[in-house]
């Protein structure tokens, strides 16, 4: 059994796809980050970064409980756990690996730095500084879906074959209408969205938690 210690943010949905997608039983425990849970001393414990998502697999390497934290480590675990996600081949493997690395070290805080300005200083006190600082945001958030959108309009997946790296990229993407950009504008990441939105272990995490 594996515990997962999630909310309703991209990050946290990257784990819950992939659970849902190796089929393996878990518990979801939410910690509410507006409330601060995630500062618990209880829940530091698990995850010394003080963020979700993290997991504890009960039955992790050697019969022993694991936790592990940051998406990047906690997919690469499930997917070695399972077998599946991260290619069957070295140039596979590879792929994802760096298409994950985009996806969990430039894409994903750049999003997450969009949602803090819009969510938390729409009203800084110097209105010329936060657009700044928004447009700033969004020009790199844009390049970096730019930087997906070259490799799906001549590729069906990140890696060569469906893995991780676009269960990572999914949530984000999903979110196109907070973060303002037409799917219309990246026309090979608007297909690759179509096709995972049609998966159904990508309908069930997505949900998660309800
Ligand atoms: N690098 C971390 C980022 C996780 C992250 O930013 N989580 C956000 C929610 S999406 C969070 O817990 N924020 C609460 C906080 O910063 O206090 C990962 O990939 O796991």
């Amino acid at each position: 059994m594996i515990d997962l210690y999630t909310t309703s943010t991209p990050n946290g949905r990257k784990v819950s796809i992939l659970l849902e997608e190796c089929g393996f039983e878990y518990t979801t425990h939410v910690i509410n980050i507006r409330d601060g849970d995630q500062h618990d001393p209880a829940y530091r414990a698990i995850n010394p970064n003080e963020k979700i998502p993290a997991i504890i697999d009960q039955d992790g390497p050697g019969g022993k409980p694991i936790r592990v934290f940051e998406t990047a480590a906690i997919m690469q675990y499930l997917a070695g756990k399972s077998g599946r996600f991260m290619g069957n081949d070295e140039i596979t493997r590879t792929e994802c690996q760096q298409w994950l690395s985009l996806v969990t070290t430039g894409l994903a805080p750049t999003f997450v730095q969009v949602f803090y300005w819009t969510e938390f200083a729409p009203n800084a006190t110097t209105e010329e500084v936060t657009a700044f600082g928004k447009q700033r945001y969004r020009n790199e958030m844009q390049r970096l879906i730019g930087v997906l959108d070259f490799r799906l309009r001549e590729y069906e997946y990140l890696a060569k074959t469906y893995t991780i790296a676009d269960m990572a990229a999914y949530p984000w993407i999903d979110r196109h209408e907070f973060f303002e950009f037409s799917l219309d504008d990246f026309v090979g990441v608007r297909n690759w969205y179509n096709r995972l939105s049609k998966r159904a272990a990508i309908q069930r995490g997505i949900k998660v938690p309800s």
